[in-house]
């Protein structure tokens, strides 16, 4: 995917929390990848030379579900939600040198020799569990396809978690009133042999690895807050079709949570097979591990997966990054409630730049603290540092350049100019080995800053007339300091660097390749500027609005949408009344007051149907009302009701029943 600098072997291991192959990417997703790319590509200016892989979690059973409902095979759907990612990551440019999939070859037969290895320690162990299963259905029931009551809370819960109440991952068997997602039945408890892996026996090694590890500090305090609390051995098998064989069980797959991590080392040995390098070099020989991964995968990432590894004699990953949640316009991300923004169908198709994305995501906090995403911050966000700022000081500079000289001028660059960028060097270089990207950027945007005012105070625009020689020197800084934002922002913005690049007369594409150190190499006079046009776009008032537009829809169709139960309906008391009379509310045409029989009692109620019904015409009519509204005053009058009526585009037309039913019968 990237031209490599260098033939040297690869020292790093980098890696992203992979994507379910199961629906599209949305910016929760890239609050992982972008940093990751950020990372890698700040280590290759450094010189070092990290192997950056990732691919498609394709297994599980919500992708059995999924393509059930399409109507596709597993297989199917996993193919186009895999080359839709490939495609986002591609427009995003984040530089995976190999992006694979957890179904290939490789990592069935990894996983099963890391649960062989595991299994022959004693590490996984068969046990009679019961297991909720279907007798409609004839089916075990795995994971999302039993829902249920919450042990723990009491909430509504899927399978394998309480996603709507306390958040628990909930083991197989352990869900009350297993209810089957397939047919609704009810579903039993009946008894079934499966395998657990001992991740009881892993406490003391965990405590250990996790005092050493390096990350961020919130993954690693989490996890040991976890491990000191209690540690239960995992249910690893499923009753599925689709997924890794569990060795010598035909009927058993593993679950995803093993096949999926074990996806990083198959990655790692296809990406070798290709290169001639030995994929060992990190899984079993020590060259460090970088997983960079949301906060939510942090259990799995730091107590599951090492643990794994150990129980199989692999190597350990050396750093767990896990990145804080992503909010949309200050809500929780939410799919189902709309708060979500798609990065294909809402951000790319609309025009906007990956690049300002990128920089978005990086820039706005820190990386572990909650992300939010709102168009307004995020114009904000583009005028002011990206147009304002960066934009308008390589803007000014090369076209300064381009107009007066044509070229690179000759002359002396200050030494502040030089001295500013080795620190600057220095100081992203630190921000990045602490996992922290706003940082990064808010130094590399000090630095246009700096440039801006520099520009300002040496006023070139005078000094062309009175001093020519000045004027040079202050333009060939600039220019200097061109080159180096060029490349310490081409990890964050990579496309926009590289156009920046190429109108400095280089070979855009190198920005890429360039080193830190390349920033502190003097530039050539003489060197052709080309005619520059601006690196961003104002993002406008208008464009804010019309995103705010799609995103307020998706949230409008998505709230009315609440479910309820039977219970709830329940709590509604509607009954057939009898009008006896009607007159008309002084004051409010729309509102007609109804005296209405409903069996036992007459009732007063006010209904917005006044200028679509002639109260004669109403009389002895049966209507449908909601008897137990808390009362309500309509222009003085209180309304102890509320009639049923559809809602025709505003006209309202009266709901009764098909034939007569008789004053106070209940409605069901
Ligand atoms: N496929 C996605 C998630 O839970 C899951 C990550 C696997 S990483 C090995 O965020
Ligand atoms: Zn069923």
């Amino acid at each position: 995917m990237r031209e490599q600098g260098t033939n040297s072997e690869r020292d790093v291991l980098v890696t992203c929390g992979l994507p379910y192959a199961n629906g599209k990417a949305h910016i929760g997703h890239l609050r992982t990848y972008i940093p990751a790319d950020i990372y890698v590509r700040v280590l290759r200016k450094q010189g070092r030379n990290p192997l950056f892989v990732c691919g498609s979690d394709t297994h599980g059973t919500p992708i059995v579900i999924n393509a059930e409902k399409e109507g596709l095979t597993p297989k199917e759907l996993v193919e186009i939600y895999h080359s839709h990612f490939q495609e986002i990551f591609r427009k995003l440019n984040i530089s995976f040198d190999y992006y694979g999939s957890t179904d290939s070859p490789t990592n069935h037969a990894r996983t099963h020799d890391i649960v062989m290895r595991n299994m022959n320690a004693g590490y996984i162990y068969p046990k009679k569990v019961e297991l909720a299963y279907c007798p409609v259905c004839d089916r075990f029931l795995p994971d999302r396809y039993v829902e249920g009551i919450c042990p723990h809370c009491g909430a509504v819960a899927r399978g394998d978690e309480c996603d709507q109440g306390c958040g628990a991952h909930l083991e197989p068997g352990e869900i009350k009133e297993p209810k089957c997602k397939i047919c609704g039945n009810s579903a039993e408890y009946r008894e079934q042999e499966h395998f657990f892996f001992r991740l009881s026996a892993f406490r003391d090694f965990l405590l250990d690895y996790l005092d050493g590890v390096d990350g961020t500090p919130h993954a690693i305090n989490y996890a040991k807050e976890w491990v000191r609390r209690e540690l239960k051995d995992w249910c690893i098998t499923r009753n599925l079709e689709w997924g890794v064989r569990f060795p010598g069980r035909d009927d058993l797959v593993v679950y995803v949570w093993v096949d999926a991590p074990i996806g990083y080392i198959s990655f790692t040995e296809e990406w070798c097979e290709g290169h001639g390098e030995d994929w060992k070099g990190f899984w079993m020989n020590g060259k460090p591990i970088v997983h960079f991964i949301g906060l939510d995968i942090v259990y799995h990432h730091c107590i599951f997966w090492p643990s794994l590894l150990k129980g199989a004699g692999y190597g350990l990953p050396s750093a767990i990054v896990a990145s804080g949640m992503v909010k949309i316009e200050d809500k929780t991300f939410s799919k189902s409630r709309g708060y979500v923004v798609w990065v294909e169908d809402d951000y790319l198709k609309n025009e906007f730049d990956p690049d300002v994305l990128r920089y978005y995501i990086a820039s706005y906090t820190s990386h572990t603290k909650d992300l939010n995403f709102s168009w307004k911050m995020f114009a904000e966000k583009n005028n002011q540092e990206l147009v304002a700022s960066l934009g308008n000081f390589i803007h000014r500079t090369l076209t300064f350049a381009y107009r007066n000289f044509g070229a690179v001028p000759n002359g002396n660059i200050d030494d502040e100019i030089m001295e500013k960028i080795s620190k600057t060097i220095d100081e992203v270089i630190k921000a990045n080995e602490r996992y922290e990207f706003k940082q990064y950027c808010d130094l590399v945007m000090a630095l246009a800053d700096f440039g801006n005012s520099y520009f300002q105070k040496g006023e070139p625009w005078k000094k062309v007339k009175e001093d020519e020689a000045r004027c040079r020197e202050i333009i060939k800084g600039c220019l200097q300091l061109c080159k180096a934002l060029c490349i310490l922002f081409e990890p964050v913005i990579p496309s926009a660097m590289e156009r920046a690049f190429s109108m400095m007369g280089f070979d855009g594409s190198d920005v890429h390749r360039m080193r830190f150190d390349d920033a502190l190499v003097e530039l050539e006079s003489g060197t052709k500027i080309l005619k520059p046009t601006p690196l961003f776009r104002r993002i406008e008032d208008a464009d804010v609005k019309r995103m705010e537009n799609i995103l307020n829809e998706r949230i409008g169709k998505k709230e009315t949408k609440i479910e309820i139960t039977y219970e709830d309906f329940k709590k509604l008391d509607i009954r057939v009344g009898v009008v006896k009379d009607v007159e008309r509310i002084k004051g409010a045409n729309r509102l007609l007051k109804l005296n209405v029989d409903m069996g036992d009692e007459v009732r007063t109620i006010v209904a917005g149907i006044g200028e679509c019904y002639r109260p004669d015409d109403l009389i002895g009519r049966e209507v449908i009302v909601v008897a137990n509204m808390r009362p309500t005053k309509f222009f003085g009058v209180v309304s102890e009701g509320m009639l049923l009526a559809v809602d025709d585009n505003g006209t309202p037309i009266i709901i009764s029943p098909e034939r007569r039913a008789g004053a106070g019968k209940r409605v069901k």
